[in-house]
C-alpha cells in the first residue's frame, strides 16, 4: 500500500514538472514572436525614411559646400573649408597649411572669383547688411563675412570652426546665403577696427564657395 502511494506521488511529481517545462516553452515562444514583430516594424520605418517623399523636413535641410583654397600673392598657403547646414545652422570647418606662424585674418568676400594673382578679384568683404567691419557678434556691428582670425602653429598649420544660424547654403536669402562668395585668408591680422577690412594686408589664399 505504501509503495503504491509512493508511485502515485512520483507520477504526480513527474507530471507537474513536465507541465511546468511546457509552460516555460510557451512563454519563450511568445517572447520570440513579439521580438520578430518589433523587428519588422523597425524595418518598415527605415524603408519609410529611405523614400525622399516621406522624409521629415529637417532631412531636406541638410546641405554641404566644400571649398578648396588656392595660394595667392605667391604665398604657398592652401587649404580646404567645409560648410554643412543642418536644421538652419551652418557649421564651417577650415583647415589651412603653408601659413607663417601666428594670427591671420579669414573672411568671406563678395565674389566666388579667385582668378587674379592677388585674390582681389573676389572683391571686398561680404557685407549684405551694410554694417561696419568688426568682431563677429559685436554690438557695434560686423560684416556677415567677418569670421575673424585663425592661429597657425610653427608648422604653418591652422584650423578654425564656426557654427552660426546667420548663414545658409543656397537658401536664396541674400543677407544669409554664402553661395557665390569667397573665402579669403590674409597675411596679416584683423584688428577688428580699421575700416572697411581690418587692415589685414595681402590676400594669401582664396577659394570660391560654390556647390
Ligand atoms: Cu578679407
Amino acid at each position: 500500500m505504501k509503495r503504491s502511494i509512493l508511485y502515485i506521488s512520483i507520477l504526480a511529481l513527474c507530471l507537474s514538472v513536465s507541465c511546468k517545462s511546457d509552460k516555460k516553452e510557451d512563454a519563450t515562444e511568445n517572447t520570440e514572436t513579439t521580438t520578430t514583430e518589433v523587428e519588422t516594424k523597425a524595418e518598415d520605418k527605415s524603408r519609410e525614411t529611405a523614400n525622399p517623399k516621406d522624409e521629415p523636413a529637417y532631412y531636406a535641410d541638410k546641405k554641404k559646400a566644400t571649398v578648396t583654397l588656392d595660394p595667392k600673392s605667391n604665398s604657398g598657403v592652401s587649404g580646404s573649408v567645409v560648410f554643412t547646414q543642418d536644421q538652419g545652422v551652418v557649421t564651417m570647418i577650415a583647415v589651412l597649411d603653408g601659413l607663417s606662424q601666428g594670427q591671420h585674418a579669414i573672411h568671406i568676400h563678395e565674389k566666388a572669383d579667385c582668378t587674379s594673382d592677388d585674390g582681389k578679384s573676389a572683391g571686398g568683404h561680404w557685407n549684405p547688411t551694410g554694417q561696419p567691419h568688426g568682431k563677429w557678434g559685436d554690438e557695434a556691428g560686423y560684416h556677415k563675412g567677418d569670421i575673424g582670425n585663425v592661429t597657425a602653429d610653427a608648422n604653418g598649420h591652422a584650423t578654425i570652426t564656426m557654427i552660426t544660424d546667420q548663414w545658409c547654403i543656397g537658401c536664396g536669402d541674400e543677407t544669409k546665403d554664402i553661395l557665390g562668395k569667397a573665402i579669403i585668408v590674409h597675411q596679416g591680422v584683423d584688428d577688428f577696427k580699421s575700416q572697411p577690412s581690418g587692415a589685414a594686408g595681402s590676400r594669401v589664399s582664396c577659394g570660391g564657395i560654390i556647390q
